[in-house]
């Protein structure tokens, strides 16, 4: 079978399915851009960090942007997002604030998790935005769950996962795929198939020529769409949207893009893939056909650009110098809160322990191990 590639633009920004074209206001636009280049610079500057020995990991997406933060434009505010690792964008769309970005990245005593989890794994609670799962594919069941809570509550929200093509070989996701169909529940499986999962290329993950046309077998749409075009993006998320509210069920989306980048900090691509592959992608980069999209249509120019380059990397530099600048771990008692409401006998007990331990030893207390 054959399924087409949604498109509205070209490589070069020129419309070639006007019938898709999403309607968007000069300011919807400006800040669909200027959230793609935030994360662009973000992904540069700290991936620099790391390699100065600033901070401990990173992971960008460089060259899927327009993924994530095409999604998080197509879906109401308060709909669900369950992200994989990759898409930080969808929760800066929605106004996550740079300096808790910063935080989280130090686990440092303003980070939301409080050092609970590795960096770039971001929970945004009043964004919907749910915890980072590090076990790829955990999370999908989860916003399939969120997903049949809407459903019995009449709520109209909508909970889209998000997941590279590699997730797509767990258990769990053809678990989730099938309960999700077979309850109609109003969630969107939104499969970014970046060509690779660490070094494992994405043809070594399936027989099947697409992800996408899975759906069939499970009894819902699929959809396969150009990952790197924006516009295809916000027009595919749109209308899965609008067909949960329906009623009428998931949606399962391929998006076709490709990880130019390395999987993350700790890894090398040289030693797995030919380095003209990246390069040959830097032809379909999704800011830069959305940026020749806006500039034809007269609401981008150059001096926008640079100016929001600027903007971007002045807002970078005074988070970072915030989140430097706070205390750098959370405070001793919170390793004992968040798993019970009220902490239980035996952990006050513990944590009386161990601080009487600290006062005592000081700083002379060996690492644990
Ligand atoms: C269950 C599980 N197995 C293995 C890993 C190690 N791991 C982390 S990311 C990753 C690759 C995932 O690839 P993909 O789903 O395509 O996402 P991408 O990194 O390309 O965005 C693997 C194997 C893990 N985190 N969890
Ligand atoms: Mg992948």
């Amino acid at each position: 079978m054959k399924l087409e590639v949604t498109r509205v633009i070209d490589d070069e920004g020129r419309v070639v399915h006007p019938e898709r074209e999403p309607q968007l206001s000069a300011d919807e636009m400006r800040r669909l851009y200027r959230t793609m280049l935030l994360v662009r610079i973000l992904d540069e500057r700290m991936m620099r960090l790391r390699m100065q020995g600033r901070m401990g990991f990173y992971l960008t997406s460089l060259g899927e942007e327009a993924t994530h933060i095409g999604a998080a434009h197509a879906l109401h505010d308060s709909d669900w997002i369950y992200p994989a690792y990759r898409e930080i964008g969808a929760a800066l769309f929605r106004g996550y604030p740079l300096s808790t970005f910063m935080c989280q990245l130090f686990g440092n005593s303003e980070d939301p998790v409080k050092g609970r989890q590795m960096p770039v794994h971001h929970s945004v609670r009043r964004l919907n935005f749910v915890s980072v799962s590090s076990p790829v594919g955990s999370h999908i069941p989860h916003a399939v769950g969120t997903a049949w809570a809407a459903k019995l509550q009449k709520s109209q929200d909508v909970a889209l996962a998000f997941f590279g093509e590699g997730a797509s070989s767990t258990p769990i996701f053809h678990v989730s795929a099938n309960f999700a169909a077979l309850y109609k529940v109003p969630a969107i499986l939104l499969c970014r198939n970046n060509g690779w999962a660490i070094s494992v290329p994405s043809s070594d993950q399936t027989a099947t020529p697409t992800f996408a046309q899975k759906a069939i077998a499970y009894g819902m749409p699929g959809v396969l769409v150009d990952g790197n075009d924006i516009l295809a993006m916000i027009h595919v998320v749109r209308e899965a949207a609008e067909r949960g509210r329906r009623g009428e069920g998931p949606t399962l989306i391929e998006a076709r893009t490709y990880r130019r980048g390395a999987h993350s900090s700790s890894d090398d691509p040289s030693k797995y893939r030919d380095p003209a592959e990246p390069k040959e992608w830097e032809r379909r980069d999704p800011i830069d056909r959305f940026l020749k999209y806006g500039t034809a249509r007269g609401v981008f120019d150059v001096e926008f650009v640079a100016q929001t380059r600027q903007e971007i990397n002045r807002e970078i530099g005074e988070a970072l110098v915030y989140a430097e600048n706070r205390p750098p771990k959370p405070p001793l008692h919170s390793l004992f809160e968040d798993v019970y409401a009220e902490v239980p006998r035996h952990l006050r007990e513990q944590a009386a322990l161990l601080e009487a331990e600290i006062a005592k030893h000081g700083d002379k207390i060996p690492p644990h191990g």
